[in-house]
């Protein structure tokens, strides 16, 4: 099989390149190793930026996304018992949008399935080299030639790990914590979400629908689920988001549960030869900036760009994408890396550190300067910020 851009992954980076090549006139064929039940039922993220979404609405991907989103103008710190509102429009001039990830490849894989073009779903032993991508699908051996791969397929994926030991430069850091989060068949307690400091370690309440919580909290790395009953997770959240007045935290049946690793990482730069790294295989962040899927979907905006020109006889579009993504990819893991370390307690309660934090929150919250580089963070720089 041959086709022209060979796309690794079917998640948010993968797809959404997939549709920004088709209205291009670029074809593809797009790989996962999942079912498509599997992609469009994996929780992850919720928030999206408002470039994000503007990109979206332009390549005509959000007509769901419009209906069902919740739009927010601002969130809440919450530290030593009391609340306080970051007004994100009103400083940065944007919304962001609360819209699930799940729902998000829901619509892009039947918009990918609309076009006739391929999708191939639980395919295995895929191998990656410049031009080429062998895999197995229904216990066939394929072999698809490409001009151009793009490695879409997350952290986990078989793209940057086919890329030769030394051509790639790793910079990474591990954060002595983990995320346990749930959903709850239960309504928001707040209309916004509430990014809490506690002693006792960090909480987060967020949502997915007028009806569904979503709520995580500080835990060990090497957390064990079979420790957390429901009762002892809404006890801790309740004590973690309590407030000195007027606060109850709804609680409700659990739906799902889950521990997530917090990993700030970049490899450089994000291209070999022909294979383009986009998204979760390029770089992660720790998920309290929120920034993770805008980010891949950033890179894949570049990408297809650059694809554009490349079969219009121009490379220099290709030359300069890992560098154009990057300069976008590092103010993301400084934002994400200081709400993170602004957020989070260190697990030796270390006491200077915490005044440290104390000191940055009331900084936040009391300063407009320091409100205003929050919020224009937080809802996203311009695509086309350098
Ligand atoms: P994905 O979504 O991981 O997609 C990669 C796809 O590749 C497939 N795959 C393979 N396919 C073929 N062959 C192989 N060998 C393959 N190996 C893997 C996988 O099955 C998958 O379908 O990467 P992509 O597209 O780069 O998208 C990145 C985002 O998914 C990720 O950054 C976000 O979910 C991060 N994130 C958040 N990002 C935000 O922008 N806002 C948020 O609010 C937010 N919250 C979060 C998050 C991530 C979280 N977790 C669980 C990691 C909250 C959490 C808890
Ligand atoms: C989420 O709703 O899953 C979510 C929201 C904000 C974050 C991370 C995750 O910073």
């Amino acid at each position: 099989m041959r086709t022209q851009v060979g796309i690794v992954g079917a998640g948010p980076a993968g797809l959404v390149l997939a549709h920004l090549l088709h209205r291009l006139g670029i074809d593809s064929v797009v790989l996962e190793n999942q079912t498509r039940e599997h992609i469009e039922r994996r929780i992850r993220a919720g928030v999206l930026e408002h470039g994000t979404v503007d990109l979206l609405t332009e390549i005509g991907l959000a007509e769901r996304l419009h209906k069902e989103r919740m739009v927010h103008h601002g969130l809440e710190l919450l530290f030593d018992g009391e609340g306080h509102r970051i007004p994100l429009t009103e400083l940065a001039g944007r919304e962001i949008s609360i819209y699930g990830q799940h729902e998000l490849v829901k619509d892009l894989v039947a918009a990918r399935l609309a076009t006739g073009r391929p999708l191939v779903f639980s395919v295995s032993d895929v191998a990656v080299s410049d031009r080429l991508v062998e895999y197995t699908v229904d216990g066939r051996r394929e072999s698809l030639e490409c001009d151009i791969v793009a490695g879409c397929d997350g952290y986990h994926g078989v793209c940057r790990p086919s890329i030769p030991a030394g051509a790639l430069q790793v910079y990474e850091r591990d954060y002595p914590y983990a995320w346990l989060g749930i959903l709850a068949r239960t309504p928001p307690s707040s209309e916004e979400l509430i990014y809490a400091y506690h002693e006792r370690g960090f909480a987060l309440h967020s949502m997915r629908s007028p009806q569904i919580t979503r709520l995580y909290l500080q835990v060990r790395p090497d957390e064990n689920l079979d420790g957390w009953p429901d009762e002892r997770i809404w006890t801790e959240l309740q004590t973690r988001l309590s407030r000195r007045r007027g606060f109850h935290l709804a609680d409700g049946p659990i739906l799902e549960k889950g521990v997530t690793a917090m990993r700030s990482f970049v490899v450089e730069p994000m291209r070999f030869g022909r294979l383009f790294l986009a998204g979760d295989a390029a770089h992660i962040v720790p998920p309290t900036g929120a920034k993770g899927l805008n980010l891949a979907v950033a890179d894949v905006a570049v990408l297809a760009t650059a694809i554009a020109d490349f079969y219009r006889g121009d490379e220099s579009g290709l030359n300069a994408y890992s560098e154009r993504c990057l300069r976008r990819v590092w103010r993301v893991q400084h934002f994400s890396w200081w709400m993170t370390s602004m957020l989070h307690r260190p697990p030796d309660g270390d006491p200077f550190s915490h005044r440290l934090q104390l000191s940055q929150l009331r900084y936040v919250v009391g300063s407009t300067a320091a409100a205003t580089s929050l919020a224009e963070n937080y809802v996203g720089l311009p695509l086309d910020w350098t």
